[in-house]
Formats: structure tokens, C-alpha cells, sequence
């Protein structure tokens, strides 16, 4: 048994870098292996996931209603990449734009690709990580099996420079694997992570004036709101104590 799984989680993971690959050969990068050598890595932090779900007869009361019973609470795999094969069992749902939920059909001869986390943030945004959870099934039993390929804990994540263009701000903080997988573990699944690292960045457009030419050239500036509270926080430090040498009472 231990081999079977061995042998599965080795064929799926090199599936998984074949399609990292071809994402990045379709986002023109001239490093292809920049997302799948985290997979080859030796200390890669992958996870191979069974999942089962009984059948939930009591959901036929709960139907007629438009109830449903959460086989998996709604989240994002916070990885790079997940590849999950089930039965033929439907029950898994992706989330939509507009927050409406899609019946994503059961195939037990398919494989569902889900871009992580770790991969929308290496990609500015690029690649989406697809909000999904499962939903019981009167009738049938659900299994699925995920495997979920993730850097090495030290790695650092962060939008690869080789891939942002002329001016394109930096959606995220720069985190390291490590970090990021603690901050999972310490929040609720369904809660938006990527959110908590968004930058706070603003871009700032400054004009110039040649008065002897008459042209005018702008220049846009990164503006990380991160530095203004750190300035602010200085500032006021250094008015309390200004006021304290002054003899001045609050
Ligand atoms: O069982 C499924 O189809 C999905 C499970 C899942 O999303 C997970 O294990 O993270």
C-alpha cells in the first residue's frame, strides 16, 4: 500500500511541475522551472490529502429548504499548486465572481487543478486561487485524494521581478513559506489570507516643470503606507519628547 501511494504521489507531482511548466512558459518567463523546481526541491513541503465524506441521508430533510451540509468548509489551498482526483461522487463547489457557488462535475478518469495561494502571489495575480468546498451527498459516499505542492519552509514568496512589467506595483508582501503556513494554521479556513498580505502600496504620480523648456515629465513613486505610520509614529515620539524638554505638562 505504502508503494502504491509512494508511486501515485511521485506521477502526480511530476504532473504538477509539467503544468507549472506550461504556466510558465505561457507568462513568457525564460526560467520554466521557477515554479516547479519548489516542487523537486528535497525539502519541498508537499502533502498528500485522502479525503471521505459518508452520505448525509438527513440533508433530503434539509433540501427542499435550499440547505446544504458542508462536507468542507469554503477556503483556499494555500500551496502552489493541487491536483485532486475523486470518485464519481459530485459534492465539490467553487465559488464564483459574484459569490454564487458551481457544481464542479464529478470525473473519476479527470484530475481538478487548483492554483494556490503561493501561486497567485508569485504571479502578481496573474493566476487566481479559486475558493471551493465540499458539499454532502444524500446518497453516495464522496472520496477524493489531493496532492498539494508546496515550497521548502524557508522559501520566500513574494511576485517574481522577472515577470512584473515596466511600473506594475507589487500586490503582496514578501512572506516565506513557513510564515504564511503558520498564519493558516492560526486562522480559520475560510479566512482571506492573501488579504492580510496584500501591500500597502500606493503609487503616487509626481510632475515636473522645466521652465525653460516648458515640458513637463512625471515620475510615479511607490508609496508604502507601511513607512508612513512608521514616519508618523517617529514624528509624534519626537514631539512628546520636544514637549518633555520645554517643560511642557500634558
Ligand atoms: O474533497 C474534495 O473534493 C476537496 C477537498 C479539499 O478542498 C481539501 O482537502 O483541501
Amino acid at each position: 500500500m505504502a508503494s502504491l501511494v509512494n508511486d501515485y504521489v511521485t506521477a502526480v507531482k511530476k504532473m504538477a511541475c509539467d503544468i507549472l511548466e506550461l504556466l510558465a512558459d505561457e507568462l513568457k518567463l525564460q526560467q520554466r522551472n521557477v515554479f516547479s523546481k519548489l516542487l523537486m526541491d528535497e525539502e519541498s513541503d508537499s502533502v498528500f490529502r485522502l479525503n471521505y465524506y459518508p452520505p448525509c441521508p438527513e440533508l433530503q430533510e434539509h433540501e427542499p429548504k435550499g440547505r446544504k451540509l458542508i462536507g468542507f468548509g469554503e477556503h483556499t489551498d494555500p500551496q502552489i499548486i493541487s491536483v485532486l482526483r475523486s470518485n464519481n461522487t459530485s459534492g465539490l463547489e467553487i465559488s464564483l465572481r459574484d459569490g454564487s457557488w458551481m457544481s464542479v462535475p464529478p470525473d473519476s478518469n479527470s484530475f481538478f487543478i487548483n492554483v494556490g495561494d503561493s501561486l497567485q502571489v508569485m504571479t502578481n495575480g496573474r493566476f487566481k486561487s479559486v475558493k471551493h468546498r465540499v458539499v454532502a451527498n444524500s446518497v453516495k459516499s464522496r472520496m477524493s485524494m489531493i496532492y498539494f505542492g508546496g515550497p521548502p519552509l524557508s522559501e520566500k514568496i513574494a511576485p517574481l521581478p522577472s515577470l512584473m512589467e515596466r511600473e506594475e506595483a507589487s500586490l503582496y508582501k514578501e512572506f516565506t513559506w513557513f510564515e504564511y503556513k503558520k498564519s493558516a494554521f492560526n486562522s480559520r479556513l475560510s479566512d482571506n489570507r492573501l488579504g492580510r498580505i496584500h501591500s500597502a502600496t500606493t503609487h503616487v504620480r509626481v510632475d515636473q516643470y522645466n521652465g525653460n523648456t516648458g515640458l513637463r515629465s512625471s515620475l510615479r513613486v511607490r508609496f508604502d503606507w507601511s513607512w508612513a505610520w512608521w514616519a508618523l509614529r517617529c514624528i509624534i515620539r519626537l514631539y512628546g519628547s520636544i514637549k518633555g524638554d520645554l517643560g511642557f505638562k500634558s
